[in-house]
């Protein structure tokens, strides 16, 4: 079925449901106005993961997702609790589904281009090919990157709804994924309050 047609019946379906709530409105109460307004994604422009470690890893860390005006994002990470002096791979994957507790239900990279793995920066990469954390003597790590590879919620690779998942191992930005090894902590991108 081709997209316009889709959304025609979409309409059909919501309007006639409209029209049902007008017909059975209680006398007095405001009927909201019948008209088409822009997905709520379009709006997000404000992102933020929550990451917490799978099988007790006892990373944690929050990443922050932040809409440009010029069309990049803003990325801005701060992990702690992983391994002293050495570094992490960090990369969005392309399912927002933490439920196992290996983070493989996540899923591979984030590759709406179809795309061979790559680091940022690179002109082609996967769009969730964020590179690589560095730990500190406490095992903390940040990192600030700025990206056109993806958008929050845009039309651009849009994030919100897949994941970011921190590895046990570096990323050496070999095919096909990097050889990061285990998945140390995730969470799922969500929306954010706007700025
Ligand atoms: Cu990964
Ligand atoms: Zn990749």
């Amino acid at each position: 079925m081709n997209p316009i047609l889709i959304r025609a019946a979409a309409c059909v379906m919501l309007c006639s449901s409209l029209a049902l709530a007008q017909d059975t409105k209680i006398p007095g109460t405001p009927v909201p106005p019948h008209g088409h307004t822009a997905p709520v994604a379009a709006t997000v422009t404000e992102a933020v993961t929550v990451l917490l470690g799978f099988k007790n890893s006892g990373v944690t860390g929050v990443v922050r997702f932040s809409q440009q005006t010029d069309g990049s994002v803003k990325v801005v990470v701060n992990v702690s609790g992983l391994t002293p002096n050495a570094q992490h791979a960090i990369h969005i994957h392309e399912f927002g589904d933490v439920s196992s507790d290996d983070g493989m239900s996540t899923g591979s990279h984030y590759n709406p281009d179809n795309h061979p793995h790559g680091k940022p920066g690179d002109e082609k990469a996967h769009a969730g090919d964020f590179g690589n954390l560095s730990a500190d003597a406490r095992g903390n790590a940040t990192l600030e990157l700025t990206t056109t590879s993806i958008s929050v919620a845009g039309e651009r690779n849009p994030v919100i709804g897949r994941s970011i998942i921190v590895h046990d191992k570096p990323d050496d930005f070999g095919q096909p994924v990097g050889n990061a090894g285990g998945r140390i902590a995730g969470g799922v991108i969500g929306v954010a309050k706007a700025k």
